[in-house]
């Protein structure tokens, strides 16, 4: 009774909730998880990862690491003897995943700062090649059109606390106009804040900003966070669920779980 997890790096606040759901709700349905982290999402590292898997006899793994459809679909059609669930690609892609709604919450978190009054926006997005950074900035920026707004700057983290934090010095160098920051993950904006914060910067009335993933710790940022929560718990309870259940009804092999995501109003945006 195993299952495996190929998971980015676990150093990440997202991947780390995600993994200890996963193995929470595997672990009551008497599932042990075996994990193997890769350090980037190429096609080569994550077979490796399921090879090692395989070595242990799993054959079914939850794959948590940004893919574009087409690497999942070769994943899917090179591996048929393992199943893979897919927690981290396009929610309406065709391959069997449980993931979250990638608009609803960016949405709400544009539409609550325009309500404030908000026109000048920055956007700290996520990795270039990361398939739900691109999904949440394109949302940002949808929105923003539908306001006949532009962003002043777009700029691109790791989705660590130190990118964010070298990311929002050069936004305040070069677009100090900006009144409000909208951040694809809660690390980044932890490091936007120390930033803000060196530079005198006050939070919100200086310079609102969001962060995006409702990480444990946000509550506890100074001032607590604003933040897009998208349910790590729920997603692994979900997950667990679907993937013990595709071996009775082959028919959920191509199904799609997706999971809402919404805007948790804190204090770090007004
Ligand atoms: C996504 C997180 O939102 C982000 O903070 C970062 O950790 C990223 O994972 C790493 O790939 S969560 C994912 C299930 C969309």
């Amino acid at each position: 009774k195993t299952l495996g997890l190929v998971t980015t790096s676990l150093a990440l606040h997202a991947p780390s909730q995600i993994a200890a759901a996963v193995k929470k709700y595997a672990g009551e349905q008497g599932y042990q998880v075996l994990i193997a982290m890769i350090d980037d999402a190429s096609d080569s590292s994550i077979q490796a990862a399921i090879n090692e898997l395989k070595s242990q006899r799993v054959e079914r793994v939850f794959v948590n690491a940004p893919l574009e459809t087409p690497v999942a679909e070769s994943l899917v059609d090179e591996n048929p003897d393992v199943l893979c669930l897919f927690l981290d690609v396009d929610p309406y892609s065709s391959v069997f995943n449980v993931t979250f709604n990638p608009a609803e919450g960016a949405r709400a978190s544009v539409k609550h700062l325009y309500d404030l009054g908000h026109r000048q926006f920055c956007l700290l997005s996520g990795p270039e090649d990361s398939v739900p950074a691109r999904l949440r900035l394109n949302t940002w920026r949808d929105t923003l059109a539908s306001y006949q707004l532009n962003p002043l700057a777009v700029h691109h983290g790791q989705w660590d606390a130190q990118s964010g934090y070298l990311a929002t010095l050069q936004m305040l160098r070069e677009t100090p106009q900006a009144t409000a920051l909208l951040i694809a993950n809660d690390q980044m904006a932890l490091g936007a804040l120390s930033a803000l914060h060196q530079q005198k910067r006050k939070i919100p009335q200086d310079i609102s900003l969001i962060g995006y993933d409702d990480t444990y710790e946000s509550a506890f940022f100074e001032p607590a966070l604003t933040t897009v929560a998208i349910d790590f718990d729920l997603q692994g309870k979900m997950a667990v669920q679907q993937l013990l259940q595709s071996v009775d009804s082959p028919q959920t092999l191509r199904a799609s779980t997706i999971l809402p995501s919404r805007l948790v109003v804190r204090n770090s945006a007004g």
